[in-house]
């Protein structure tokens, strides 16, 4: 392949077969390493250390990816392979560094649920960082889950309140107390972690998975604050099947990539009324909404009308104050 200046590649894709390569998933990046996992629940089941192949250009891979690796995959001490290819993703969690910035990151690939960890106290609950990881989760496809950790330090009713009318399946762990509930949530499912730093992310994947040895660290007493303790994603394998992905901790969840519709896609009930009675491009916050109608009607509540708007009102201003 002749070299090519930036932006001027050829645009023949000359992209050889590689019929002999192998597939894996990507459990965590290391600067521009990747660790895959081989021939998963096989006797041949074994970690590959690759690098990027030049084919790829531009594209990224992240923690979930299925890549294709040719070269050494062995999986023996010092041994590099190449990713020639990333398989068709069936999800991306993207985030925008921040609303004004639209330079779109993804995060993590083929993850189906999103478990949206907050603490119940230390760090204090932030139900706007809350609302735009669920339009992130129904932005992205995948199925929200609520997991509200430190209740040994305060109750969960206030906050389970304001999110009883989406209908958002939740989780409530204490120090000491059993995962039982969460691990139902996660068996024989990829869910992703996703929370303020100092929430206790770790934690819980040390919890639920005994070799995981994941650092964790404490909640400085003066900010209140995490101390990003955790700073890179990693996927790890739940003992029950499923896998379950560590992230690091987000202050905000920049939105600037998502359009109203993936919202209210996720409103059945508001969906259908929004198709009936809204002009086009309705941002269902203004006077022209024909949703407040849909609801006098009784067609819905107006309970989930008022959730929907705040998601959807949280795309907007600042990412997280
Ligand atoms: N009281 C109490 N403390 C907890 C609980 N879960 C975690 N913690 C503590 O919270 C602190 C932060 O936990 P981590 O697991 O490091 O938090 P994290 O979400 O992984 O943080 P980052 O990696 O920075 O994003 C640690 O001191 C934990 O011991 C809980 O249920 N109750
Ligand atoms: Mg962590």
């Amino acid at each position: 392949m002749r070299p090519g200046r930036r932006g001027s590649r050829p645009r023949t894709r000359r992209r050889p077969a590689h019929e002999d390569a192998v597939l894996g998933m990507v459990t965590a990046v290391d600067r521009g390493r990747y660790r895959c996992l081989v021939d998963a629940g096989t006797p041949d089941e074994r970690a590959v250390t690759a690098m990027r192949a030049r084919e790829l250009g531009r594209k990224g891979v992240v923690v979930g990816d299925r890549v294709a690796l040719v070269g050494d995959v062995s999986g023996a001490p010092d041994t590099l392979a190449r990713i020639v290819r990333v398989e068709p993703r069936t999800s991306a969690l993207r985030r925008t560094a921040d609303d004004t910035d639209p330079y779109e990151r993804i995060i993590v690939a083929n993850a189906d649920q999103m478990v949206i960890v907050t603490a119940l106290a230390d760090p204090e609950p932030r139900p706007r960082l809350i609302d735009r990881c669920l339009v992130a989760a129904y932005d992205a496809g995948m199925d929200p889950l609520l997991c509200l950790t430190k209740a040994d330090l305060a109750a969960p009713d206030p906050l389970l309140e304001i999110y009883a009318p989406l209908g958002v399946p939740y989780v409530v762990t204490r120090r000491g107390g059993d995962l039982d509930s969460l691990r139902r949530h996660l068996a024989g499912r990829v869910s992703v972690l996703v929370g303020h730093s100092g929430v206790g992310k770790s934690t819980l994947v040390n919890a639920l998975v005994p070799d995981a040895d994941r650092a964790v660290s404490h909640v400085n007493a003066v900010t209140g604050r995490g101390r990003h303790t955790s700073s890179s994603a990693i996927a790890l394998e739940l003992p029950g099947g499923g896998w379950i992905i560590d992230t690091p901790g987000v202050r905000s969840f920049g939105l600037a990539h998502v359009q109203p519709e993936s919202v209210i896609e996720a409103f059945d009930d508001l969906a259908e009324g929004a198709a009936e009675r809204c002009p086009p491009h309705c941002d269902h916050l203004g006077e022209a909404c024909g949703l407040d109608e849909w609801v006098a009607d009784g067609r819905a509540s107006r309970a989930r009308l008022d959730s929907l708007r705040r998601l959807l009102a949280s795309r907007e201003g600042e990412a997280d104050r």
